[in-house]
């Protein structure tokens, strides 16, 4: 499971769009179960968070996490992660996304799939987003995808067969470099394979929060955002069956 906690403990750099450095937590050190006395993180929320409609209030009211008795904050449920607070995310706990890994196989016989670069960190990265309030994360799939990978230009028609045949690979926590001790990204992660042809009459282009796209091939081993290197790789597996 290392691939779960690894981003979000980076000390080599500040936490994104601040000067806020997180506590080193060693490996052995990571569980809650672990006695660490003095650990006392920064304690960080972007203002950007405060106040936003997609944000909870300052003060927070969870009772359906294991939470802390001192803070009333709920706890991430993998460790500690040198760092308190809400960092950049709105939610205290769980913050919900959804990642399409939208694949295909190329000319040349290799399986491969869009990627976008992003704006934030410039990794490059699956179009994934968050969940909406209200909306279906079969919504959220489409809705990034287009945003990100298509600039918005909807089609409804031409793509409607790939997105009736989605497959989930994963559901659960990220390993996100914006996660804290008390708020963290969940996502369910659906691939989309175009077995028709049916991309080659879509023009992909990057849109939204994504600066770049192209094609990634799942064996390039190209480093990607958080945890999505682990989902290309259940992506590969799901393909070798
Ligand atoms: C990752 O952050 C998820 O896997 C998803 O790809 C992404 C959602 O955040 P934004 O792209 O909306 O910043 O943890």
């Amino acid at each position: 499971m290392s691939f779960v906690h690894q981003k979000c403990r980076n000390v080599d750099v500040p936490y994104l769009g601040s000067q806020i450095y997180r506590t080193s937590v060693p490996d052995d050190l990571v569980k809650w179960n672990r006695d660490w006395a003095d650990y006392a993180p920064p304690n960080y929320t972007d203002k950007k968070v405060h106040g936003q409609a997609w944000a909870d209030p300052e003060i927070n009211d969870h009772n359906q996490y294991t939470f802390d008795p001192k803070t009333l904050s709920p706890i991430n449920p993998i460790g500690r992660t040198g760092l308190a607070g809400r960092g950049l995310l709105g939610r205290w706990g769980p913050n919900h996304a959804a990642d399409p890994i939208v694949s295909r196989i190329s000319d040349e016989g290799h399986l491969e799939f869009v990627a976008i670069q992003r704006r934030d960190n410039r990794e490059w990265a699956i179009p994934g987003g968050m969940v909406d309030a209200g909306e279906h994360v079969t919504q959220t799939l489409q809705r990034e995808f287009t945003e990100e990978a298509m600039n918005g230009n909807i089609d409804k028609d031409s793509l409607k067969e790939l997105w009736s045949d989605g497959k989930e690979l994963y559901r659960g926590y990220v390993d996100d470099p914006r996660n804290t001790d008390n708020a963290w990204m969940e996502t369910v992660v659906f691939n989309f394979h175009d077995s028709n042809g049916l991309l080659n009459n879509v023009d992909l282009q990057a849109g939204d929060d994504a600066t770049a796209l192209r094609w990634i091939r799942v064996d390039s081993k190209e480093p990607l955002y958080a945890s999505h290197a682990h989902f290309i790789d259940l992506l590969k597996s799901a393909h070798s069956k």
